[in-house]
């Protein structure tokens, strides 16, 4: 050991994170859609959710409400309630069937996913500052092995991805507007979530917070 190591505490003091590797099938394509495109996704949304309003769904069973407010595009949705997460063809308040997937977000699908199948649903989840989503994995797709397309727009999340175990380490990243994030392979088996939202670093929303979409092939008839 050398002397100046003692002299400056260096060994005590270092401490080594913990290493982790991101999951084989994470990707994340920063800045993946410019300003103008994020706008015109964003008016897309709006017209979206005008014939679908945002709810504010709750957890199975203790009926807690989620901070996060969602709604969906295209022939199913994912809906969670009382009775347990589901994909269903209309929306829980209205009765309504889905607005349709955008060409937009197809286009995008068929750039990123490099799967045949054309998605089936796609989850919108709005956040206000405090908004947050417990880690989680999608499990409630038939088609379990297609992967799942995100796209961040408005204020910046801390974004966390673990194993495919609860207990697993996790790594942390900050999502950005126009971010795009595919879980295809091991990683579409990891937990993951959103710690938090950094209010103020997104203009796109005039009212701050954060819009995530999330498209998946649901592989469901009914
Ligand atoms: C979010 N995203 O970014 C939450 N799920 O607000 C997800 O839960 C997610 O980003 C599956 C695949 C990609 C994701
Ligand atoms: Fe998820």
């Amino acid at each position: 050991m050398a002397w100046w190591m003692v002299m400056t505490g260096r060994i005590k003091t270092r401490k080594r994170p913990t290493p982790f590797t991101l999951p084989d099938g994470f990707r994340l394509l920063p800045a993946y859609f410019s300003r103008a495109t994020q706008q015109d996704l964003l008016e897309t949304i709006r017209a979206g959710v005008r014939r679908a309003p945002l709810y504010r769904p709750v957890m199975p069973r203790t009926g807690k409400p989620l901070s996060v407010r969602m709604s969906n595009f295209g022939a199913f949705g994912w809906i969670t309630s009382k009775e347990g997460y589901r994909y269903g063809k209309t929306h829980p308040a209205t009765g309504k069937p889905w607005p349709p997937l955008p060409r937009a977000l197809i286009d995008l699908w068929q750039d990123v996913s490099g799967w045949p199948d054309l998605p089936e649903a796609c989850l919108i989840n709005y956040y206000d500052q405090g908004a947050r989503l417990g880690l989680h994995v999608d499990a409630d797709e038939n088609a379990i092995n297609a992967p799942i397309v995100s796209v961040s727009l408005g204020d910046q999340a801390l974004y966390r991805i673990g194993g495919q175990s609860r207990t697993d380490p996790t790594r942390s990243l900050r999502l950005s507007s126009g971010d795009v994030l595919i879980l295809a392979g091991d990683a579409r088996r990891c937990y993951h979530g959103v710690d938090r939202i950094y209010p103020g670093t997104s203009t796109l929303l005039p009212k701050g917070g954060r819009i995530n979409l999330t498209m998946r092939v649901v592989g469901q008839t009914q």
